[in-house]
């Protein structure tokens, strides 16, 4: 053991009422070691004594290891509660995610969940409307059916006239919500004024046409400022969602946005996401990105498909989506959304393992069908029919050619699900 990581240990249990409290796994050679190591480093530490160290910093503010499983590398660490400036989640990261996952004492660290205390999430501003919100805006809080949603594919390239049109076709095929895809902003080929303000027309021809009500949601993500001010044209322009990348934008990009106080929901796209949350032994899990997103404030979020083309185990997007759902400190829950390669054939399994406190978003699955657009949100709803009257697939697409195509075409797609 480094002398100058002795002391970030203690036996007492700490007070969560006054501490933010990290659960870490990790691979070193020495566990004592490496878990006050992650405990100094994160709070007031560094490689060495500091003659600038006074006793009552250390004192107030270092953070310490209370549980420690040297032989599973297994340890928890409490920080005291005025290492964090309130509201100000990239400093949380920065803190207690910042600099440990570089440190040589581990060869792999992993932050699996972060709690915060009651006083401290009080500073941040949580879902604006929540799961029931955006049931309320879209009809659905009595019948409580999932909602239908569709990404615009391709991902990018379509001019906002065309897009526009394959939104109003999904839209009047029976999707109630549609996003952009997380790689389109405002590139040449579709700016992001136009692009909105053509299909809010479609969302209001939509409207007047099946009588449903529709959400659009596009995607600000940009430089910070931007961001903001793409989210207030949406308002402007009578638009009632936005979409956010939240691990591309940041969460001072999310915050800045959410801080605005348009009071309109946040779709939360997690691309980038796997790229610390994929490797179980590094990195950070996705209920600590989900705890981040819902206390900043998000009103949907992407935990996985479980059925489709993304990795995600049924036990971690259903223990997400449980979360999601359920109280926490005084936020709202949110709604979760399950997207990435779905198709109808996959829906009644995917409501089967899931439930239907869900959005089921699908972008290949609807625009990939073999009578475009309009005929695969069909086969969607058809799918979302059969399921809910009990009546296997085969048998209702019998009767249903929209459905009967869809498996035509991936009546041959296996469903691999990973417990
Ligand atoms: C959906 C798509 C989304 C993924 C992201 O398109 O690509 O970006 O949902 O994954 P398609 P996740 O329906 O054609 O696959 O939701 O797991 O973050």
């Amino acid at each position: 053991m480094r002398d100058v990581y002795k002391g970030y240990v203690t036996g007492e249990k700490p007070n969560p009422d006054t501490h933010v409290i990290a659960s870490f796994r990790f691979h070193a050679r020495d566990a004592a070691n490496a878990a006050q190591a992650i405990a100094a480093e994160s709070s007031v530490g560094t490689w060495t004594e500091l003659s600038t160290m006074k006793p009552r910093i250390r004192k107030r503010l270092a953070a310490k290891v209370f549980r420690l499983d040297a032989k599973n590398g297994a340890a928890e660490i409490a920080y005291p509660l005025a290492l964090f400036e309130p509201g100000n989640a990239p400093q949380l990261l920065s803190d207690v995610a910042g600099n440990v996952f570089g440190m040589r004492e581990l060869d792999s660290l992993r932050l699996e969940d972060l709690q915060v205390p009651k006083a401290y999430a009080k500073s941040f501003k949580g879902p604006a409307v929540g799961l029931e919100g955006v049931r309320k805006m879209l009809g659905t809080g009595k019948s409580r059916r999932p909602h239908f949603g569709t990404i615009v594919k391709p991902k990018v390239g379509l001019t906002p006239k065309e897009n526009a049109e394959v939104g109003f076709e999904s839209f009047v095929g029976g999707m109630d919500f549609l996003k952009d895809d997380e790689n389109l902003s405002s590139q040449s080929f579709s700016p992001f004024e136009e692009r909105v303000v053509r299909m809010l027309e479609s969302v209001d021809r939509a409207e007047s046409e099946t009588g449903e009500r529709k959400m659009y949601a596009p995607n600000v993500t940009a430089e910070t400022g931007e961001m903001v001010r793409r989210a207030e044209f949406v308002k402007s322009q009578g638009g009632t969602c936005i979409m956010v990348d939240i691990v591309t934008a940041g969460f001072s990009g999310l915050q800045s946005v959410r801080n605005a106080g348009l009071k309109l929901p946040i779709h939360a796209h997690r691309a980038m996401y796997a790229a610390f949350a994929r490797n179980p032994d590094h990195g950070i899990s996705m209920m600590v990105l989900a705890r981040l997103a819902r206390m900043v404030g998000v009103d949907q979020l992407h935990t996985g498909a479980i059925v489709g083309k993304m990795e995600g185990s049924k036990h971690e997007v259903l223990g997400l989506n449980a979360w999601l759902r359920d109280k926490w400190h005084s936020f709202r829950p949110v709604f979760p959304v399950a997207s990435g390669g779905i198709d109808p054939l996959r829906v009644p399994s995917l409501l089967a393992i899931a439930g239907t406190e869900l959005v089921i978003n699908a972008g290949g699955g609807i625009h990939g069908h073999p009578d475009g657009t309009r005929a695969g949100a069909m086969a969607f709803r058809q799918a979302y029919d059969a399921w809910r009257m009990g009546i296997p697939l085969e048998e209702y697409a019998k009767g249903h050619k929209e459905l009967a195509a869809a498996f035509r075409k991936w009546g041959g797609r296996r469903i691999g699900v990973t417990e």
